[in-house]
């Protein structure tokens, strides 16, 4: 299995702003933000994107949205704030260790570009 920067910041190696933390999953501020408010909520098991989850995965994945809405209410996002996962090149994800998006603080366009 080939270690990524998140795999990397799950193990301590590389230090992070971490928001949140469980069993299952690990929060931390984005090293770039787009947003006021912009966090990343992974898995500690390693699924490298969401196209390669499945149906046992369903929980954890549920899990993991839902503690992104925790934090958006801990950070005083209100009821305004975008989930995000880029899945493979083409659709922006540059960090292959699956993570979704919290983007909060600022008005979002839609389309997205
Ligand atoms: P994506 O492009 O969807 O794969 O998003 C990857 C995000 O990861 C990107 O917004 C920048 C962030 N990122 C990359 N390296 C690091 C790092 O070392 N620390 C933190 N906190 N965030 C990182």
């Amino acid at each position: 299995m080939t270690d990524t920067i998140f795999s990397k910041i799950i193990s301590g190696e590389i230090p992070a702003e971490i928001v949140y933390e469980d069993r299952q999953c690990l929060a931390f501020k984005d090293i770039n933000p787009q947003a006021p408010v912009h966090v990343l909520v992974i898995p500690k098991k390693t699924i490298v994107k969401i196209a390669d989850a499945s149906e046992p995965d369903e929980k954890l994945l549920g899990h993991l949205i839902v503690v992104a809405s925790k934090i958006a209410k801990d950070e005083g996002c209100g009821d305004a704030f975008r989930l995000v996962i880029n899945n493979g090149e083409k659709a922006g994800q540059s960090v292959y260790h699956l993570h979704i998006h919290l983007l909060a603080g600022r008005n979002f366009s839609w389309p997205p570009g």
